[in-house]
């Protein structure tokens, strides 16, 4: 071989290595999120075994989302099941669903089933960069590597339903604390058709596909039933000509059950799809810091008064009997109560 004949051979050598080292490359989030007209994804590896990296910013805390209580007797469904939302950037407008539920096998037999240490381990090992041990929140830019599944409109990164450690997803630290971005202001015009029909675009360039997992505000809405306000539950706004439905979220400030918002208000949420692949589109709110203007949660709270529960500027009768009602409760993983459970 001539001499520029080995120098380009050691060159081409020396890249491959290069390429090699830097493992799986990131895909965007519209990669991942990209469907056919029916609204089914279509990534290419739905269908093999391959795992795929999507990277950004961490948009919800987890345990806002879903009470993940280990249950692994759980008869139904997953049980226990953990959700975080990481958010595209730049010119990436899209985001993807990382998911994972304790018991499998009552979803897909031969999925297996965490045990309660199993799944309280797993968790821990979701919640912290694995190489630092820095403990992720909202607002930290991080790396998702993982299967994809598609699940009711969303081509979601999970365990693909099976406990074996094969199938497992890993989080990384990119940059601890970039921030969460300013919600991008919707009308109900942008999702919401002349007949209050969902807009769907399967190209995923205007309508409800368009804002799939990003965080939104729309001003100016009531709730059409403000008595329906629950920990979990399923509402609805309305700017008094179209609507949307709306998710409560189970953070604590939505647990104390209190709805002070003055009508109209605003809402900051993230824009949701679970059901149809064409539909079922909402705006999950996660927690509220009951502001009384805008139901979302700034991260901090309206009044300052230690022990006010509910958040309403009042510490009265009904933040005792919240109170008194979970007395000697403890968490999962915390060491047990003065009772020794
Ligand atoms: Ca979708
Ligand atoms: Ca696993
Ligand atoms: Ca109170």
């Amino acid at each position: 071989m001539t001499w520029p004949g080995l120098k380009r051979l050691i060159a081409g050598i020396i890249l491959s290595t290069i390429i090699a080292a830097g493992g799986v490359h990131a895909d965007t989030h519209q990669q991942v999120q990209s469907i056919e007209e029916n609204g089914y994804g279509d990534h290419p590896d739905l269908l093999t075994w391959n795992k795929v990296s999507v990277e950004g910013i961490i948009l919800n805390r987890p345990d806002f989302m879903s009470d993940a209580t280990p249950n692994q007797d759980a008869p139904f469904g997953p049980g226990a099941w953990w959700q975080m939302y990481i958010l595209g950037e730049g010119n990436d407008h899209a985001a993807t669903a990382v998911w994972m539920g304790q018991c499998y096998e009552n979803m897909l037999p031969g999925g297996g089933i965490y045990t309660n240490q199993q799944w309280l381990d797993e968790l821990y090992r979701l919640s912290c960069d694995p190489c630092s041990g820095y403990v992720f929140a909202p607002g930290d830019r991080v790396k998702v590597t993982g299967l994809l599944k598609f699940y009711n409109g969303k081509t979601n990164i999970n365990e693909r339903h099976d406990t074996d450690p094969a199938n497992n997803f890993t989080i990384e630290l990119i940059e601890p604390a970039v921030g969460l971005p300013q919600p991008e202001v919707i009308t109900f015009d942008d999702v919401k058709d002349g007949n209050d029909n969902f807009i769907f675009d399967p190209n995923r360039q205007s309508g409800c596909e368009y804002y799939q997992g990003r965080l939104v505000r729309i001003n100016d809405v009531n709730f059409v039933d403000p008595n329906s306000w629950a920990p979990d539950a399923e509402m609805l706004i309305t700017d008094g000509n179209k609507t949307f439905p709306l998710k409560l979220g189970i953070g604590w400030g939505i647990y104390g059950g209190s709805n002070n918002l003055t009508e109209p208000f605003d809402v900051v949420g993230i824009f949701d799809q679970e059901g149809d692949w064409k539909g079922d589109y909402r705006i999950w709110v996660l927690n509220y810091d009951g502001n009384g203007k805008v139901l979302t949660d700034r991260g901090y709270a309206r009044y300052n008064l230690p022990g006010d529960i509910n958040k309403d500027g009042k510490l009265d009768f009904t933040d005792f009997a919240w109170f008194a009602e979970r007395w000697l409760e403890c968490a999962p993983g915390s060491g047990g109560c003065l009772d020794g459970s």
